[in-house]
């Protein structure tokens, strides 16, 4: 008795597994873009940044940081632009300096948590204090 009960919870796991094999992913998420592109040397401020990756993600299971040395700047409205991405407005202003982006997400109808890094540089650009007082004087 107590054995065919085991038997059945044994099948019943591997036909679950069995299905879930089949959908070709395991709910691993895989990045495949991003802008900023990981190592990017970026002559100009980061606004908006985004994510593509090889299925979709799950917005409202996904969180992006970025750090700019210890100090972290807020990347908020996250959401799908449809093409498998996630897109984040940068809530603060990004000086030059080097800069982490963190991401986590799942796959939609997935528990499973992907996370990964990207790199990059925002250098100072020749034109950027000299336009920046030419706009205001304008206005
Ligand atoms: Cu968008």
């Amino acid at each position: 008795m107590e054995k065919s009960r085991t038997m059945k919870f044994v099948r019943r796991c591997c036909a679950l597994f069995l299905l879930t094999a089949a959908g070709t992913t395991h709910g691993d998420v895989k990045l495949l873009d991003s802008f900023p592109k990981s190592g990017a040397e970026l002559g100009e401020t980061v606004t908006d940044v985004r994510l593509w990756f090889d299925e979709e993600a799950d917005p409202a299971h996904s969180t992006i940081e970025l750090m700019n040395s210890d100090a972290r700047i807020p990347v908020v409205a996250i959401h799908t632009m449809g093409e498998n991405d996630l897109m984040g407005m940068v809530r603060g202003s990004t000086p030059p300096g080097s800069y982490r982006l963190l991401w986590h997400t799942t796959a939609l109808n997935s528990e499973k948590i992907s996370s990964g890094e990207i790199y990059f540089t925002i250098v100072e650009s020749e034109s950027e204090s000299e336009s920046e007082s030419e706009s205001e004087s304008e206005r």
